[in-house]
C-alpha cells in the first residue's frame, strides 16, 4: 500500500538537488481535496447544495459550493509559502498570498469544484489545477506572469469526488491515481501508470449543440452515429455527464474521446470551457496518458494564453480519434 506521501517522496528522491517544496505543494493540494470531498459529501447535510444567487467572472450563477470550496481550496494554500499567487475560476481577479504570509516560486491555476451544475442531482463533481513556476525574480506577480501555454506545466491533476474520491496526478512523469482511503484520511496508489487506448468505440459531447458546430464536428459525430452503415469500421456508444472530470476520468479509465467544440452560440466567447484551469491541465494529463488534446486547429498545450479566463475549444482522448478529428478540420480549411 503506497501512499501518495510515500509516492512523492519517492519520486523527490530522483532529483537529489530538490528542496522538497515541490513535493510540500503537492501535498497540500491533496490536503485541500480532502477538505473539499468532506464538504461536498456533507452539502445536503449542511444545506448548501443550492445556488449562492451571485455570478462569477463567467457570468454563471454560483452554487454556494462553488464559493464554500474556493475558500477551502485558497485557505489550504495562502499559508504555505509555496506560492506567488493563484488563479480562481470563481474570483474575476489574481488572488494574491496575503500580506504577511511567505511567497514561493509556483503559481496555481483551479477551478475547485467543475460540474457544480451538477451537485444537486447527486452526479460526480471535481477540482482541476494546473501548477507553473513563477518567472524568475517576480516578487509580485501580475495575469501576465501567468500567461504561459500549457507546456509549462509543472505539474496539473484533478480530483474527482465520485462513488469513490480520486486524485489523478501527472509532474510530466506519467499519470498516477490515488483513492481516498477515508477511514485514515490518506490517499492510496490505487493505479499507477494510467494509459488511455489509442483507439476507442465511444464519444461523449452534448448532442443538443450539434446544429451550432462547425462542419467537421458534426461530419465526426454523424459518422459515429451511422457507425459500419455509414463508413466506420465499426459501431460507437456515446456519453454525456456534463461535469468534464468524470468524462475525463472515464476516458482515463477505459479510452473515448471527449468534445466539447466550438459551436456559434459560443464562438464570442472562445468557447466553453477554460484554458488555464480546464483544457491545460486535462490535456497535460491526458498527453502523459498517451492520448491527445486539440482545439481542432492546434495542440491545445501550445496555445499562447492572452487572459487568466480565456475559453477554448477542446477535444481529447484517444490518439486516433482525435487526430481523425483534428484530419476533417484540416481537411475542411
Ligand atoms: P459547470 O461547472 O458550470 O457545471 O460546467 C461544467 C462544464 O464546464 C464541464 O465540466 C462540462 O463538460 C460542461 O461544462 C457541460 O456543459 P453543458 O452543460 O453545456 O453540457
Amino acid at each position: 500500500m503506497t501512499s501518495l506521501t510515500q509516492f512523492l517522496i519517492e519520486e523527490q528522491r530522483r532529483f537529489p538537488q530538490a528542496s522538497g517544496d515541490f513535493t510540500l505543494l503537492l501535498n497540500d493540494v491533496a490536503v485541500a481535496c480532502k477538505a473539499i470531498s468532506r464538504a461536498v459529501r456533507r452539502g445536503g447535510l449542511s444545506g448548501v447544495l443550492g445556488s449562492q444567487g451571485t455570478e462569477n467572472v463567467q457570468g454563471e450563477v454560483q452554487v454556494q459550493l462553488d464559493v464554500i470550496t474556493n475558500e477551502i481550496f485558497v485557505n489550504a494554500l495562502n499559508w504555505t509559502g509555496r506560492y506567488a499567487a493563484m488563479v480562481s475560476e470563481e474570483n474575476d481577479e489574481l488572488i494574491h498570498i496575503t500580506d504577511g504570509n511567505p511567497k514561493g516560486e509556483y503559481l496555481i491555476c483551479f477551478d475547485p469544484l467543475d460540474g457544480s451544475s451538477n451537485i444537486n442531482v447527486n452526479l460526480s463533481v471535481g477540482t482541476i489545477f494546473s501548477i507553473l513556476h513563477c518567472p524568475q525574480g517576480v516578487e509580485h506577480p501580475t495575469e501576465q506572469d501567468f500567461l504561459q501555454p500549457g507546456t509549462s506545466q509543472v505539474a496539473a491533476g484533478f480530483c474527482i469526488y465520485g462513488p469513490a474520491t480520486v486524485l489523478m496526478l501527472t509532474t510530466g512523469n506519467g499519470v498516477n491515481a490515488f483513492t481516498l482511503d477515508e477511514e485514515i484520511g490518506e490517499f492510496i496508489l490505487t493505479r499507477p501508470n494510467v494509459r488511455i487506448p489509442e483507439d476507442t468505440a465511444e464519444f461523449a459531447v452534448n448532442m443538443s449543440n450539434r446544429r451550432f458546430w462547425e462542419p467537421p464536428m458534426r461530419r465526426y459525430v454523424d459518422e459515429c452515429v451511422q457507425g459500419k452503415a455509414g463508413g466506420r469500421e465499426k459501431d460507437f456508444n456515446m456519453r454525456w455527464l456534463a461535469s468534464m472530470v468524470a468524462e475525463v476520468y472515464r476516458v482515463l479509465t477505459r479510452g473515448g474521446l471527449f468534445a466539447y467544440p466550438m459551436d456559434e452560440k459560443i464562438r464570442d466567447k472562445g468557447g466553453r470551457l477554460r484554458l488555464m484551469y480546464e483544457a491545460n491541465p486535462m490535456a497535460f494529463i491526458v498527453e502523459q496518458a498517451g492520448g491527445a488534446a486539440s482545439t481542432g486547429y492546434e495542440r491545445i498545450m501550445e496555445i499562447q494564453p492572452g487572459s487568466i479566463h480565456q475559453r477554448v475549444p477542446v477535444i481529447l482522448g484517444s490518439k486516433n480519434e482525435v487526430e481523425r478529428l483534428a484530419a476533417y478540420h484540416r481537411d475542411a480549411n
